[in-house]
């Protein structure tokens, strides 16, 4: 065992200060079991304890760190902003140019609105499709997690699916009752959630490539199909890619795969890991946003000086050749070595990437839904994390999330990770 004393000491004084010890509930471990690893320093690939040991870390902050943690360019432009101040609450010219690199990069959006978190931009989103349409209903599929707004909270997935939660106490029936919802990848279902609500539904929300509910990826046809339909029924198409944005290409899932929605909501990666969230896309329903619009929306510290800064030295070190083929290289070396690891150990198991973007199910598989997403092994899974965190590697503590590489990741960092499950996988066949 190594020695995490001072992690549990941490911990266990934390437990007694904030809810749970943390301040977001899947960082708990309450899935997978184990005490929770206090972090003391990160860098590139790696975190270090406040014991000393070192992880290869495939969280990545939850995405931001797709350039590695505390990137020496990242910091740099940091120290030169903080001399500036921390926050203007005045309009800021280094707002204009993460929204022009935010607007060139992703197809959807033609206008922008800096917010604090994905929560945010969801929930703000949400706002706007149902102020453009006149609309009260919406649509999201099970398992997907668009923040921890009253509206969304109804068969979420990330720390709410993880903590197996049936969804959460105080959220109005009123306000679930707008909220329907769709198994993933199940166009007829759609289908017939419009059939049956006819000019009520404002539009569709979804997560272009499921990264809360494990790792699950649209089925040929299913992201058209989704776009056909809300065209079909007047209602809007809002691609949630709070997780996805610039981590599945420089234009997020929607260019990857072709799929234009008319709103994209965006986080983590575009505030380099400083609080930042965004939601964008057509002008004709931006425009409706106040001060432009009757929409209200509004936030103390959007935009952000430093935020703004380390989003867009982020952008430029992604935007920076071969960043893309690189990531889709060392993941999909990752993810090919767990999958031979697990069968070489008899066990069952399913999963895949897309570029930096990776997950497994310990299933025979294919998993295409929550619903089979919840039949894999998450006992066998919660083993597995716990092994593979006293070998030094560090794994979403949950079997509802996905991976994280980044550019920082080297190949002997794979190489050691593929071996480490080798081990772990046979241990717990
Ligand atoms: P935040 O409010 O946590 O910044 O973003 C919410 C959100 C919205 N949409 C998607 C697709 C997301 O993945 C998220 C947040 N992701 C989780 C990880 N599954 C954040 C980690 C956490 O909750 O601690």
């Amino acid at each position: 065992m190594h020695n995490t004393t001072r992690s549990q000491e941490l911990f266990s004084a934390a437990q007694k200060l904030m809810p749970g010890g943390v301040s977001s509930p899947v960082r708990a471990f309450r899935s997978v079991g184990g005490q929770p690893i206090v972090f003391d320093r990160v860098k590139g690939a790696y975190a270090w304890d406040v014991d000393g040991n070192r992880y290869i870390d495939y969280i990545g902050s939850w995405g931001p760190a797709i350039c590695g943690h505390a990137h020496p360019e990242v910091i740099g432009a940091l120290h030169d902003a903080l001399e500036k101040g921390t926050s203007f609450g005045a309009p800021c010219a280094l707002e204009n140019q993460l929204a022009e690199m935010v607007i060139d990069a992703v197809p959807s959006v033609e206008m922008v609105r800096f917010v604090n978190s994905g929560t945010e931009a969801c929930m703000s989103v949400l706002r706007l499709m149902r102020a453009f349409t006149g609309r009260e209903k919406i649509i999201k599929f099970e398992g997907c997690y668009h923040g921890h707004a009253d509206m969304f909270l109804v068969k979420a997935g990330s720390g709410v699916a993880t903590l197996g939660l049936p969804d959460s106490p105080g959220v109005p029936r009123t306000t679930a009752a707008s909220t329907l919802t769709a198994p993933y990848n199940d166009l007829e279902a759609v289908k017939q959630l419009f059939a049956e609500n006819p000019g009520e539904i404002a539009g569709v929300i979804l997560e272009p490539i499921v990264g809360n509910a494990g790792f699950i990826t649209p089925e040929p046809g299913f992201l058209e199909g989704i776009r056909e339909l809300t065209k079909e029924n007047g209602a809007l198409l809002v691609f949630d890619e709070v997780m996805t944005g610039f981590r599945i290409s420089y234009g997020g899932a929607q260019a990857k795969f072709g799929v234009t929605p008319d709103l994209t909501t965006m986080g983590k990666v575009i505030g380099g890991g400083l609080p930042v969230g965004a939601y964008g896309g057509r002008a004709d329903i931006m425009s409706m946003v106040a001060p432009a619009g009757p929409m209200y929306q509004a936030g103390t510290l959007s935009g952000n000086p430093l935020a703004m800064t380390a989003g867009i030295k982020t952008l430029e070190l992604l935007k920076q050749p071969g960043s893309y083929e690189r990531l889709e290289a060392v993941t999909s070396r990752l993810i090919n070595g767990i999958m031979e690891g697990a069968r070489a150990a008899g066990l069952p198991i399913t999963g895949g990437s897309v570029s930096a973007m990776f997950g497994f199910f310990l299933c025979e598989g294919p998993v295409r839904n929550f619903e089979e997403a919840k039949a894999a092994d998450a006992e066998r899974f919660g083993k597995v994390h716990r092994a593979m965190l006293e070998r030094g590697i560090y794994l979403a503590p949950s079997a509802f999330e996905a991976g994280f590489t980044s550019l920082a990741h080297s190949d002997e960092d794979i190489d050691a990770t593929i071996a480490a499950f080798r081990e772990c996988f046979a241990a717990v066949a």
